[in-house]
C-alpha cells in the first residue's frame, strides 16, 4: 500500500507536517462539506458561510451551526485522528494544520496545532469583536440571534469565504510547509484558498507529499503518492508501518 520511498522518506525525516480537511473526521460522524454525502448537498458554502448571509438571515446561520455544534458534542476522534498523535510524538518537528473547526484533533491529543479556519465552539461579537464563551451567550427572546452586552450579533468564530485567516495560523503553516521533508494532505478536497496551497507549496520546496483520500482531488496530480483509502484505516497502517 505504501511505496519504498515513501517509507524511506518517512523514516529519514526529521519534520512533518500535516494538513487536514472534513474527510479526518467524517469517519467520526461528521458530515464533509462537497460530495454527495455533504453537510451543504443542499446549500452551496459560498452561499452560507460568508458574512453578507449572516447579516441577511442571521438566525439561519445559527440554526445550522448550533445543529452542528450539538453534532459535535456528540462525536469522538476516530483511529484517524489517533494515529496523526502517534505521527507527532515521533517527530521533533512536527505541525497540525487543520481546516476543521470541530476540535476533534485536540480532544485526541494532538498537541502542535494551526486551526486555519477557527473553532465552531468559539464565539464574537460582529461589532467589538469581543470573544464571547458558550456559557455567556445570551438568546434574545423570541430570537435564535445571541447579542453581546455591546447589543452587536454574535457570530461563531469561523472562517468564512471572503475574510483573511488568522494571521499566525496561516503564516506558520506556510513557514512549516517550506521546510518540511515529509507533507501528508489528509480528508480535503483541496478546492479552499489558501489551505489548498500548501500541499503545493510543501512541493515545490522539496517536501514529498502524500495525499490520503477515499478519491481523487484536484491536486492529485501534483504530489507524490496518493493513497485512495480511509483515513482512519490508511493512517493507522502507516502509523503500524512505521513500527510506532
Ligand atoms: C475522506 C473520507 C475519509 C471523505 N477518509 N478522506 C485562490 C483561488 C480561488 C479562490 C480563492 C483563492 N484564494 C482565495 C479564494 C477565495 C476563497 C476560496 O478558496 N474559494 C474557492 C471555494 C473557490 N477563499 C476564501 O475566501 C478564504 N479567505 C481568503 O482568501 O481571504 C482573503 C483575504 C485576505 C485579507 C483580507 C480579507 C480577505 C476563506 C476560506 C474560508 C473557508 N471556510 C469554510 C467554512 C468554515 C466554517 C465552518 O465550518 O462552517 O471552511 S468553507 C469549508 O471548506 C470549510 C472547510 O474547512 C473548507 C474546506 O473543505 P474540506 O475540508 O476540504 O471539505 P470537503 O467536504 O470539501 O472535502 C472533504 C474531502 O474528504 C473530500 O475530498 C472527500 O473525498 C474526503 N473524504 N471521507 C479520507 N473517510
Ligand atoms: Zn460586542
Amino acid at each position: 500500500m505504501f511505496s519504498d520511498l515513501l517509507i524511506e522518506r518517512l523514516l529519514k525525516a526529521t519534520s512533518v507536517v500535516v494538513l487536514t480537511g472534513a474527510g479526518i473526521s467524517a469517519e467520526s460522524g461528521v458530515p464533509i462539506f462537497r460530495g454527495e454525502t455533504g453537510l451543504w448537498k443542499k446549500f452551496r458554502p459560498e452561499e452560507l458561510a460568508n458574512i453578507d448571509a449572516f447579516l441577511r438571515n442571521p438566525s439561519l446561520v445559527w440554526e445550522w451551526y448550533n445543529y452542528r455544534k450539538d453534532l459535535i458534542r456528540e462525536v469522538n476522534p476516530n483511529p484517524g485522528h489517533v494515529a496523526l498523535v502517534a505521527l507527532e510524538n515521533k517527530y521533533p518537528d512536527f505541525l497540525l494544520v487543520t481546516q476543521n473547526v470541530d476540535n476533534l484533533h485536540r480532544v485526541a491529543g494532538s498537541r502542535n496545532i494551526r486551526e486555519l479556519h477557527g473553532n465552531i465552539m468559539r464565539n464574537r461579537c460582529v461589532d467589538c469583536n469581543r470573544q464571547i464563551d458558550q456559557s455567556e451567550l445570551t438568546v434574545p427572546t423570541g430570537s435564535a440571534v445571541p447579542r453581546c452586552e455591546c447589543g452587536g450579533l454574535v457570530r461563531p468564530d469561523v472562517v468564512w469565504f471572503g475574510e483573511a485567516l488568522p494571521n499566525k495560523e496561516i503564516q506558520d503553516a506556510f513557514t512549516a510547509a517550506r521546510s518540511c521533508d515529509v507533507f501528508l494532505v489528509v480528508g480535503t478536497s483541496a478546492v479552499v484558498h489558501p489551505a489548498a496551497q500548501l500541499p503545493l507549496e510543501a512541493k515545490e520546496y522539496g517536501a514529498y507529499v502524500l495525499e490520503i483520500n477515499v478519491e481523487p482531488t484536484v491536486i492529485s496530480n501534483y504530489v507524490n503518492e496518493s493513497i485512495f483509502g480511509k483515513a482512519g484505516t490508511i493512517l493507522p497502517a502507516l502509523v503500524k508501518r512505521l513500527g510506532l
